[in-house]
């Protein structure tokens, strides 16, 4: 009767990567015998090998995994077992894949600052006018709170943030604008209430605030839009009283969840604004809360949330 092998351990376990798109990845580890067989799996399924992407080898008793040209798609948490007929151990790492920066940033704020500040305007329009839009508590009120903050120098707190909520916390038609000892700026920002499939903003209310129809003070009805009949509509707005940017204010930890209904509601305000000759931006919010990456270092937006951003909007037709 032949002996048992021996119980199978790991003399070294795979280790954690973290690489950048294109690299060559090797996890390997190390068995106490020759006699186990091995298994891989990612994200706990079973590792279906791609020709010319996976290469799986067994020298002796190091085992090795190759995962060659690592794209998004490899990031995963990747299991090795080994077996024999005296049983089994696994061990996992974790393959992080960084994407390559596309786009270079000015992180120092003062050259943009001093510019804007300087910025005049012509004698037709006092101010240009600003409109943010997006989801329940996506940062609209608080995107506004830091401008106001970064234009006046100090910390502000005025136009209301709202903790987590699933109605929005601004339900009043308002502009902000700002001023420091020197004078104004001439820009003004419209916050609105929050655009949900039911309980939001009511999409011709966006419209009637493009167009320059809506009086601040309005206070927003989601089952109804503002009437030409009522006290808050401007029959006649001038062109200072129309929008001339629409901000699509987007919070990146939710990008994922937002519903067909909101999709659908974001398309049409588009259409309309584009028709309008309006320009568009979309601006992200809670990127800190995104990913870890992004929590380290908010300098890391642009090489993993960014470009997830760019591809779902993408994937939702939505090139803005
Ligand atoms: N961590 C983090 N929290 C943020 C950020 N921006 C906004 N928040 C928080 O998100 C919550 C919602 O922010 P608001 O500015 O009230 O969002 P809103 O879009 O005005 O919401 P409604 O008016 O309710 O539609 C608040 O608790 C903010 O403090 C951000 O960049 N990072
Ligand atoms: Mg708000």
């Amino acid at each position: 009767m032949g002996s048992s092998p021996s119980k199978p351990e790991f003399v070294t376990v795979l280790a954690n990567k973290c690489v950048t798109s294109g690299d060559h990845v090797i996890l390997q580890c190390q068995a106490n015998t020759e006699d186990v067989t091995t298994a891989w799996e990612k994200d706990g399924h079973s590792l279906s090998c791609v020709e010319g992407k996976h290469t799986v080898k067994k020298i002796g008793t190091t085992c090795v995994l190759e995962i060659s040209n690592a794209q998004e798609s490899d990031e995963g948490n990747y299991t090795i077992t080994l077996s024999n007929s005296s049983g089994s151990v696994s061990c996992s790492a974790l393959v992080r894949v960084e994407i390559k920066e596309w786009r270079k940033v000015q992180w120092r704020q003062d050259e943009m600052l001093n510019t804007l500040k300087a910025f005049n305007i012509c004698n037709e329009v006092p101010e240009l006018r600003f409109l943010l839009y997006g989801p329940v508590g996506a940062g609209k009120s608080s995107t506004i709170n830091t401008i106001r903050t970064v234009f006046e120098g100090r910390q502000f707190v005025n136009c209301l943030a709202a903790a987590g909520s699933t109605t929005s916390h601004t339900l009043c038609y308002e502009r902000f604008r700002f001023a420091n000892e020197a004078g104004s700026f001439p820009f003004a920002f419209n916050d609105i209430m929050g655009a949900e499939a039911e309980d939001g903003v009511h999409t011709q209310d966006i419209i009637t605030a493009l167009k320059g129809h809506m009086k601040e003070g309005y206070l927003f009805n989601s089952r109804s839009p503002l009437s030409e009949s009522n006290h808050y509509y401007n029959q006649n707005p001038s062109l200072s009283d129309q929008m001339h940017c629409l901000v699509y204010v987007i919070s990146a930890d939710k990008i994922s969840m937002m519903g067909n209904d909101f999709i659908k509601k974001l398309k049409s305000v588009r259409e309309t604004a584009s028709g309008m000759g309006i320009p568009q931006v979309v601006f992200m919010t809670r990127v800190d809360l995104a990913c870890p990456m992004t929590k380290e270092n908010l300098q890391n937006i642009y090489i993993k949330w960014g470009h997830r951003t760019r591809t779902w909007l993408k994937s939702k037709r939505l090139n803005l």
